[in-house]
């Protein structure tokens, strides 16, 4: 099977998988597991961050993050399609009672005048209590938000007294894209969630980054929400030799998501636009979607059908130049009956 339904397919490597088999441990809850210590402050040190919180999945690092930033009944602004509003189950009106206020975001990308129009203050409306952005963005197709926006934001957050969050469950991806080291990228937040389970191949974890004093708050809201770990220094192990060795090669999925991306553009009945393939990402719309990836499930290739006409494919270690040609041949194959029908 040529697996393109999501970078978090990924299994670990050998090298991980022994670096998990020798893992020192202690109980992570009383703050006692070596591995997990060396993980956080491995992590703070390359973001640039005072300290780091290793925490088991992304939606809860988010989670976690925006339940400590800001007050039940406070709005969250963030981009249109934001996996914090869309993917995460309403778990921000559920877990922590506050209100998401998307705005328009072309590949991702916000107008700084549309987020500044969008903070509330009167006493008759929820008011604004902390601004979000997600690069790369996910619905968008793996789009990378440029560095001059982000600042331009942070420096508007920071103007109104606002605190200012990066879903960067894909930051690696964005930051290799974008040629910069991972403490430039993070530097307009005042904290990054960074998933190591995605392009990375931990089998589980996300870094969330921040203050000490924003760190310490969160500390006890991922024990709120279910997320204190024991002996996660197994899983911490895994995270060190993801953030040592799997970065850099984020490049050979970006230029393999390229090639699928301009070989499926020439394909008849499917629309793409070239424009959005930033990273690992490739969407396309097509007339029957779930149809489409049911016949390339049987020929051998899975896809994610997102709805009733679009697919999405994400590049990542275990695929090989050779399968992206296998795949596109696939495709142009279980695309035919869909024209003829
Ligand atoms: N996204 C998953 C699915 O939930 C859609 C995927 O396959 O892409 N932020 C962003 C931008 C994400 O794309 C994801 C995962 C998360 C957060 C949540 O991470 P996990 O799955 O670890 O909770």
């Amino acid at each position: 099977m040529i697996d393109l339904r999501s970078d978090t397919v990924t299994k670990p490597t050998a090298v991980m998988r022994k670096a998990m088999a020798e893992a020192e441990v202690g109980d992570d809850v009383y703050g006692e597991d070596p591995t997990v210590n060396r993980l956080q402050a491995l992590t703070a040190e390359m973001t640039g961050f005072e300290a780091a919180l290793f925490m088991p999945t992304g939606s809860q690092s988010n989670q976690v993050a925006l339940a400590t930033h800001a007050a039940r009944g406070y709005e969250v602004i963030a981009p249109e399609g934001a996996h914090i509003y869309e993917y995460e189950i309403g778990a921000l009106c559920v877990l922590s009672g506050l209100i998401p206020r998307l705005v328009k975001a072309p590949y991702g990308i916000p107008e700084v005048k549309d987020v500044h129009d969008a903070i509330k203050r009167s006493i008759h409306q929820a008011p604004t209590g902390m601004i979000v952005l997600e690069n790369t963005h996910n619905k968008a197709g793996g789009t990378i938000v440029p560095m001059a926006r982000s600042q331009q934001i942070a420096d508007l957050a920071k103007n109104e007294g606002l605190p200012f969050h990066l879903d960067g469950a894909r930051g690696f991806n964005a930051a290799v894209a974008l040629g910069l080291s991972l403490e430039a990228f993070c530097k307009p937040y005042d904290s990054v969630s960074l998933c190591l389970s995605k392009g990375l191949g931990a089998p589980v974890g996300t870094m969330l980054v921040g203050s000490k004093d924003f760190i310490g708050r969160a500390h006890r809201y991922r024990k709120m929400f279910g997320g204190g770990m024991r002996q996660a220094g197994i899983l911490a192990a895994a995270g060190i030799v993801a953030l040592e060795t799997m970065i850099d090669r984020l490049a050979e999925d970006h230029a393999r998501a390229k090639a699928l991306a301009t070989g499926l553009s020439k394909l008849e009945g499917i629309s793409l636009d070239l424009n959005s393939v930033q990273t690992n990402m490739v969407y396309f719309s097509i007339a029957d979607a779930p149809a489409l990836a049911g016949r390339m499930k049987e020929a051998g290739v899975l896809c994610n059908a997102l709805g009733p006409t679009s697919i999405r494919l994400v590049t990542h270690h275990h695929i090989r130049d050779e399968d992206i040609e296998t795949a596109l041949k696939v495709i142009e194959e279980a695309l035919e009956p869909s024209l003829s029908a």
